[in-house]
C-alpha cells in the first residue's frame, strides 16, 4: 500500500487531498453525502470579525471549463462560529484548517486571537490575502509584499498552529509575494485563488454577475495554478498547497509534479461531493502502478526542457 502521507510545517496529514475554502462551507454540512474523515483535511469557508451577507446575486455564473463567483464573503462572523461550529469540530474525525478573511491587520489579529482562546481540533489557519470580490478584503495585502509579511508576523507571534496564507494570481510575480509570507514566518502559501474574470449574456447585453467581476476557478484555471505552483517551488523553500482545476487525481498528480506538498478540490465538489475521495483512490493506484513507495516522492519532479 502506497504511503500518501504529507507534512506541512509541525503537521502530517493522512493524504495530500484538503478540499477548498468555500466549496464545503464550515465542514459540517455534507456529513450523509461524503465520508469526511478520508480527507487529507477541510478548508472552511472565509470567517471575518463580524457577520456578512456578502454581494448581491446573481453570484455564481458557469462559464466554459469554470465558473465565477462574486459571493462577497458570506459568513456567519468568528463568534458564531467559535459557539455553533468549533465544538462540533471533535466528532467528525477530519483535520479543520480554518480560513480567515479580514480587511485590516488588526482585524485578521482579533479573529486569530478569539479562535486561540478556545480549545479546538482546528490545526492551522489558511490567511486569506486574495478574495477578488470585496473592496476591502484583503486582497490589497496579497498585491503588496510589505503589507503581506507585516500581517503574517503579526500572525506568527499570535499562534503556534499551521499558518498558511493564501495567494492571489492576479499580482505581476506571485513568488515576491509568497517570499513575503515566509520571511514573515508563514509554514506554507497555498495557491492559487481565483482568477479575475467577467461573463457577459450577449442577448440582455448585460453583466452576469452582479459585481460586474468576479473569480474563475474550475479546469480553465487548472494551468495558471501550475504555473505559479511551479514558479514559488522553484524560488521560496516552503511546502505549497495547490489549488485550480483539480478535478481527478491525474490533475492532482500534475500539481505534485509541479512542486506541491498537498493540494484542495474546490470548484469539483459542486458537481461531486466526494470527488477529492476519488482523487485519493487515484492517487493510490498511480503510485501502485508506477512504483512510488511514498507521495511526497513525486514533489517537484516535474522534468522540464531547460
Ligand atoms: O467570498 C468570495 O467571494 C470569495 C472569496 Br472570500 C475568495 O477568497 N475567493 C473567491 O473566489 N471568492
Amino acid at each position: 500500500m502506497p504511503d500518501l502521507t504529507t507534512s506541512i510545517g509541525n503537521t502530517t496529514f493522512q493524504n495530500p487531498v484538503f478540499v477548498a475554502s468555500g466549496t464545503f462551507g464550515y465542514g459540517l454540512e455534507n456529513p450523509d453525502l461524503v465520508d469526511v474523515s478520508k480527507f487529507g483535511a477541510i478548508v472552511t469557508k472565509s470567517i471575518t470579525r463580524h457577520p456578512r451577507e456578502g454581494n448581491p446575486p446573481p453570484r455564481i455564473v458557469e462559464t466554459p471549463s469554470g465558473m465565477i463567483n462574486s459571493i462577497g464573503l458570506a459568513n456567519i462572523g468568528v463568534e458564531k462560529y467559535v459557539r455553533e461550529m468549533v465544538p462540533n469540530y471533535e466528532k467528525i474525525g477530519v483535520p479543520i484548517i480554518m480560513n480567515i478573511a479580514g480587511s485590516v491587520e488588526e482585524e485578521y489579529c482579533e479573529i486569530l486571537d478569539i479562535v486561540e482562546s478556545v480549545s479546538s481540533n482546528i490545526v492551522g489557519y489558511e490567511i486569506n490575502i486574495s478574495c477578488p470580490n470585496v473592496k476591502e478584503g484583503g486582497i490589497e495585502f496579497g498585491v503588496d509584499p510589505l503589507l503581506t509579511e507585516a500581517l503574517t508576523s503579526a500572525l506568527r507571534k499570535r499562534t503556534e498552529k499551521l499558518l498558511i496564507l493564501k495567494l492571489s494570481p492576479n499580482v505581476t510575480d506571485i513568488r515576491v509575494i509568497a517570499n513575503a509570507a515566509v520571511n514573515g514566518g508563514a509554514d506554507s502559501v497555498s495557491a492559487i485563488n481565483t482568477v479575475y474574470g467577467m461573463s457577459i449574456d450577449s442577448m440582455a447585453r448585460k453583466s452576469e454577475i452582479y459585481t460586474t467581476y468576479g473569480g474563475l476557478s474550475g479546469p480553465a484555471i487548472k494551468p495558471i495554478g501550475l504555473a505559479c505552483v511551479h514558479k514559488v517551488f522553484n524560488a521560496v523553500d516552503c511546502p505549497i498547497i495547490g489549488i485550480g482545476g483539480i478535478t481527478d487525481s491525474a490533475d492532482a498528480i500534475e500539481y505534485l509534479l509541479a512542486g506541491a506538498s498537498a493540494i484542495q478540490v474546490g470548484t469539483a465538489n459542486y458537481r461531486n461531493p466526494a470527488a477529492g475521495l476519488s482523487i485519493v483512490e487515484g492517487m493510490e493506484s498511480y503510485c501502485s502502478k508506477h512504483k512510488i513507495s511514498h507521495i511526497t516522492d513525486l514533489i517537484g519532479k516535474v522534468k522540464t526542457h531547460e
